[in-house]
């Protein structure tokens, strides 16, 4: 979809190039040439040529050409049926300032990454859970609102395997520039692994003080398979496995896990979650280490 949009706005270029060329050339030739005597007719008939050339049938014509490039391609971006093959329906929730992500046929959750087979149509349905954003991978199509209490679909198809950014592209609130979705394209067979594994997971509870702390806070927020059912904030169940924390703030690994808990309304301030000053310090790294084993 995006090399659609990149072809209509080559073409746009391309042609409007042209125009201002030939508009140029006949500016100079008027400039240089010789001025002639015409009588009052010939002059009414040269200007009415003029008028109806180039001031009709000539945009009449570039409007035609440009619409026989940019119909079909927004076409191709309409959630439209395609024959023989029900698109892959994703679901992905604008929240400030993260991104939900959701496979509601095999009912995976996952946060802050989007995660896609090659090949394959894709109807992404984006909505909001508070105030405008905008859903936007520009190496695979256009923007798409995501707008509170209303969804929109996006037709999309990767063409290429690889790793992309995604970005919120609607200004919504002090941490709009920290809302980056990781984009990852794999092969069909990759796809289906990633999906299975995310389908069936069950975790055990953290051990001791951890555990209960999880329990009587984070789990009213957070969802972990297995352990606690809160909708506020990021699934953690295969937080383990993700690339990044905090939407992009931060890459995941063991160190970055303790340091979020311990200072993320520093590393992203203002961000929903409050902060865990309260919560003894060795705790907080003992949450830290069991979120560390949610992975599939
Ligand atoms: C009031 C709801 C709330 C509570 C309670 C809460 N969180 Fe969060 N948490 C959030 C939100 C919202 C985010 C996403 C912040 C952002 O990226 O803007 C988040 C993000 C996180 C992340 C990063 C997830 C990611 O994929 O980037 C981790 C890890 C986390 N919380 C762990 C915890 C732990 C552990 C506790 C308990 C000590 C806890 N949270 C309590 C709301 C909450
Ligand atoms: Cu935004």
């Amino acid at each position: 979809m995006a090399r659609d949009v990149a072809n209509v706005w080559w073409a746009m270029f391309g042609f409007s190039a042209l125009v201002l060329l030939v508009v140029c050339a006949l500016w100079i030739h008027a400039m240089l040439r010789q001025p002639r005597e015409v009588d009052a007719a010939r002059a009414r008939r040269i200007n009415r040529n003029w008028l109806v050339g180039g001031g009709l049938i000539l945009p009449t014509a570039s409007i035609l050409a440009l619409l026989a490039f940019g119909v079909p391609a927004g076409r191709g971006m309409l959630p439209l049926p395609v024959p023989g093959e029900q698109p892959l329906r994703i679901e992905i929730t604008g929240h400030q300032w993260w991104w939900e992500v959701r496979y509601p046929d095999s009912g995976v959750v996952t946060a802050n990454q989007f995660i896609l087979p090659v090949d394959r149509p894709l109807d992404v349905v984006v909505t909001s859970a508070d105030v405008v954003h905008s859903f936007w991978v520009p190496r695979l199509g256009g923007k798409l609102d995501m707008i509170p209490g209303r969804s929109n679909t996006l037709r999309l198809a990767a063409s290429e395997t690889g790793v992309m950014r995604g970005q919120c592209a609607e200004f919504c609130g002090s941490q709009h520039a920290h809302m980056i979705l990781h984009v990852e394209v794999l092969e069909a067979d990759a796809f289906d692994r990633w999906l299975a594994a995310r389908g069936s997971l069950a975790h055990s509870p953290a051990p001791g003080a951890a555990g209960q702390v999880f329990d009587e806070r984070c789990g009213q927020c957070h969802r972990v398979a297995g352990v606690s059912e809160g909708t506020r904030a990021p699934d953690l169940s295969d937080l383990a496995s993700r690339p990044t924390l905090g939407a992009g703030v931060i890459a995941n690994d063991a160190e970055a896990l303790r340091r979020w808990l311990r200072e993320h309304q520093s590393l992203k301030h203002g961000n929903a979650m409050p902060n865990h000053d309260d919560i003894p310090a060795e705790t907080l790294d003992q949450l830290a280490d069991w979120l560390e084993t949610l992975a599939p």
